[in-house]
């Protein structure tokens, strides 16, 4: 690598040198000059450059099509959440926008530059101003711009309003670290219990506080699993570096910051089950898994095992370059009806009571019955734990 740095960086230099050896050349008046073979553009070099130009326009104009029909595919599909239709709405019309002034800007550009290009005797003209056209072309991107930022307040502020009152919303922790996710959930009171790093403590990962009364029915688990139709508001910390947690089918992201709490709120419209069917999903799937058959039949071949075929899931994801194992830092995420997610979450064991049996175990490892649930209380282990004054991470509420 850094053998290709240094050709490439000689090469420059010569590159460099061979141009000033030209500028040197042009700068001796007297020498050669107005002959044929002289360096100073002519009529002939300047139309041969003017068509270029357009050459170069068409090649602007055609592989924009070319991106947009061989890739334009690949953008986000149906999404699943009750505020990404608006929030697609305003991406594609601010995409709509860009495209439209950039094709047109584009071609004047180019066009007068081949019309004003360099004529034999031809002398610039001076043009001091023109109010006019000035007052024209300030104040039509001012209204355009000012109109798609009030547009994009609304959406923002829609999207990212979260009322910590509302007692219909699950409430759900998401918990990063390098390089993986955890999740909790509030339980029945509907509060998450406090927390903070220096909690950690063998099966409490998260760093709950459990001596806050709110903490006792707070659940932990590996996978993100929320209802459709009820209001999930998420809260997002972080143990070690910045991350964000992206959610790209549900049009959400936010940045997960240590040291303090960041949230957002959404409403998830589709299932995972059927979002299976959504038609642009099942295409996608089948081209994965073509793909993968065809990567399948090679490792076959070399007699390795093959890769199973995909089935939609989806996703969480960090979207924050957080050290060397950041492109697998996701989470499968599983959008429920509200009755199945009832299930799930009843089948999950409360954080205190996980502790407890865990602190169990470590008392008398040999002859204590595995697995006796223990009665949530208040007391928690605190008095085990240090420093709870400690307020730069603690979850409020
Ligand atoms: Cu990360």
């Amino acid at each position: 690598m850094t053998g290709l740095l240094i050709i490439i960086v000689l090469v420059l230099l010569g590159i460099a040198i061979w141009q000033l050896t030209k500028i040197f050349h042009l700068t001796q008046v007297g020498a050669a000059v107005r002959t044929e073979n002289t360096e100073v553009a002519n009529d002939r070099d300047n139309n041969v450059n003017g068509y270029l130009n357009f050459a170069f326009l068409g090649f602007i104009y055609l592989i924009t099509i070319y991106s947009l029909w061989k890739w334009g595919h690949l953008a986000l599909g149906t999404p699943a959440s009750e505020h990404g239709p608006q929030y697609d709405n305003l991406m594609a019309i601010s995409l709509g926008l860009i495209f439209f002034v950039q094709t047109i800007t584009q071609f004047l550009l180019y066009y007068f530059s081949f019309k004003y290009r360099g004529k034999q005797g031809n002398v610039a003209f001076y043009y001091a101003d023109n109010d006019k056209l000035e007052f024209i072309w300030t104040i039509i991107p001012v209204i355009v711009l000012a109109g798609l930022i009030l547009y994009g307040l609304y959406t923002w502020t829609n999207i990212m309003f979260v009322d910590d009152k509302d007692k219909d919303a699950l409430y759900v922790e998401v918990y990063a670290k390098q390089f993986s996710w955890e999740v909790r959930y509030a339980g029945e009171d509907g509060v998450l219990g406090k927390a903070n790093v220096r909690y950690i403590d063998g099966v409490n990962t998260m760093g709950v506080d459990m001596s806050d009364p709110n903490a006792q029915d707070d659940i932990t688990v590996n996978e993100l699993h929320i209802p459709k139709g009820r209001k999930v508001i998420f809260k997002f910390r972080s143990q070690d570096v910045l991350h964000s947690a992206y959610m790209p089918h549900f049009r959400a992201q936010m940045n997960v910051v240590p040291g303090m709490v960041t949230e957002f709120a959404f409403t998830p419209t589709i299932t995972t089950d059927e979002m299976r069917d959504d038609p642009q999903i099942i295409e996608k799937v089948a081209n994965i898994n073509k793909i993968r058959s065809k990567r399948s039949s090679a490792l076959v071949a070399k007699g390795e095992q093959a890769l199973e075929p995909y089935v939609f899931d989806y996703i969480l994801l960090c979207n924050k370059i957080c050290g060397a194992s950041h492109y697998n830092m996701q989470m499968k995420l599983v959008v429920d009806s509200e009755a199945d997610f009832n299930k799930w979450l009843k089948e999950k064991k409360t954080l205190s009571v996980a502790v407890k049996e865990s602190q169990k175990e470590a008392a008398a490892p040999a002859d204590a019955p595995q697995g006796t649930p223990a009665k949530p209380d208040a007391s928690g282990t605190a008095a085990a734990k240090p420093d709870s004054t400690a307020v730069a991470q603690v979850m409020k509420k």
